[in-house]
């Protein structure tokens, strides 16, 4: 196991992967920029080393300040959590270059599931289903035209180098094709330095669906679960919960073992996610792979016991997975809400600032994964994720309760949160039935007032 390593990340998941180590014993080296002086990562690791200024990209995506703090504090390994380098295979590559491992899986791993077209066809050779679509890259409008017309419309068309919803573009009939291919072709350039889109049909109402896999470095590979992620405000995902509700067991099954064999064809090592899609005749497909440790990796930690920062720890280091498929166990429910700093009130505005009150709660089988204290200054400059409220129930009814009482102890002040939004979502009788679409939230979502519009226009 590892004596000592570096945490490339901020915020919650850096307390998070912080407290891990500490629990195996393992020395922890931060990294903060000069806006999270005063952040708990800082406070709890055993080091701290100021890599840069606040924006990210003098920062956290500043791979040569990472590298040399990790030279100089003499680390075996960097945890990258998630977000910023964490799907960075060059990144990757360059750590293990400097004989510095790498705490995820192979970098020909994160590329292959970052290309999402080739990721396609990786699965089709896998036989795990994807959704009909082009079979590589659309290289102009004509071929856009052919292959929406051999899909039928409704379309959607996606960056190869995309991933959680960006530069997605749907298209219902010709006419709207074209301007729907340029401007995906235009974002992906602008997003990713790659314009290559892909085209896929477009699945009205699907669920969003997840599958948590394990891997080691010898072949072994498990699944420990689906996570339900359908309710999620422009690709930002606002609730989680483990099991996925209301799925039969014969699908359930088919679902872990279309994971399974996705890992094995992207020669997975350490933790990650399989993305699916279930229509409404519950037929799955297979979107994207996340490479990562996931935010709302918690709940399937609630629902098996596995804590999966330990298991990543374990695999990176060497050691053979600790559980075959059979060993693992699920039980009861887990819910995840995602407290933000913003006001969905007022569509989802950031607020920074000071928090002046903050009453976080407690009791039994509720968990807070955050990095905020009463009086830390919320910096402007990146995500506005201030805690995760996890609860555990012995089923979903009672994980729904408990999260309300949860949230009813909950509140920062003055800062605007969506600890409301969470509650109004949370009693609709639609979430409480446990079959919500990637649609449902439009429904909960209080429309823009004449003011909010009139502020959009003036832009
Ligand atoms: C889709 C889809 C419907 N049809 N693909 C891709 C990125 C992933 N995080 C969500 N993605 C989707 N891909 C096809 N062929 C629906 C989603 C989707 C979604 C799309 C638009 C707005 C919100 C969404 C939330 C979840 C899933």
């Amino acid at each position: 196991m590892f004596h000592k390593i570096l945490v490339a990340n901020r915020g919650e998941i850096a307390v998070r992967i912080i407290r891990a180590c500490r629990d195996l014993g393992i020395q922890t080296v931060a990294i903060y920029s000069k806006a999270d002086r005063d952040s708990m990562h800082v406070r709890l690791a055993d080091e701290a080393i100021c890599i840069g200024e606040a924006p990210s990209s003098e920062s956290y995506l500043n791979i040569p300040s990472i590298i040399s703090a990790a030279e100089i504090a003499d680390v075996e390994a960097i945890h990258p959590g998630y977000g910023f380098l964490a799907e960075n295979a060059h990144f990757a590559e360059i750590c293990e270059s400097c004989q510095i491992k790498f705490i995820g899986p192979k970098p020909e791993s994160v590329r292959l599931a970052g290309d999402k077209a080739l990721a396609r066809e990786t699965m089709k050779k896998a036989k795990v289903a994807v959704i009909p679509g082009s079979k590589t890259v659309i290289k102009d409008q004509h071929e856009a035209l052919r292959v929406a017309k051999k899909l039928g419309y409704p379309v959607i068309i996606k960056a190869k180098m995309g991933g959680g919803g960006k530069g997605m573009k749907i298209a219902h009939n010709d006419g709207k094709l074209l301007n729907a291919f340029l401007t995906a072709q235009a974002e992906a350039e602008a997003a990713f330095g790659n314009r290559d889109v892909y085209m896929e049909r477009y699945l009205n109402e699907p669920r969003h669906i997840e599958v948590q896999v394990l891997a080691d470095g010898y072949g072994n590979v498990i699944q420990l679960g689906s996570r339900d992620c359908s309710v999620q405000r422009r690709h930002q995902k606002l609730i989680e919960e483990a099991p996925v509700p209301s799925l039969s067991k014969s699908l359930r099954k088919k679902l872990g073992e279309a994971a399974v064999r996705a890992a094995k064809a992207f020669q997975y090592e350490n933790v990650g996610t399989i993305e699916f899609l279930v229509d409404e005749d519950d037929r799955f497909y297979f979107i994207e792979m996340n490479t990562r440790l996931q935010v709302e990796h918690g709940v399937t930690e609630l629902i098996t016991g596995i804590d999966l920062v330990k298991e990543q720890l374990r695999i990176a280091s060497g050691e053979k997975l600790g559980y075959n498929q059979d060993g693992v166990k699920f039980a009861g429910a887990a819910i995840e809400c995602r407290i933000n700093a913003e006001d969905p009130d007022r569509d989802f505005m950031p607020n920074a600032g000071k928090i002046e009150w903050l009453s976080l709660p407690g009791g039994p089988n509720v968990r807070v994964d955050t990095h905020v204290y009463p009086g830390y200054v919320i910096p402007p400059y990146y995500d506005s994720l201030l805690a995760k409220v996890l609860v555990h129930g012995k089923d979903r009814a009672s994980a729904i309760h408990i999260m309300l009482r949860a949230l009813r102890e909950m509140e920062i002040r003055p800062v605007k949160t969506t600890i409301s939004l969470h509650e109004r979502i949370l009693n609709r009788p639609k979430f409480r039935q446990g079959k919500v679409s990637t649609n449902f939230i439009q429904s909960v979502l209080v429309p823009p007032g004449p003011d909010q519009i009139a502020m959009q226009q003036a832009g």
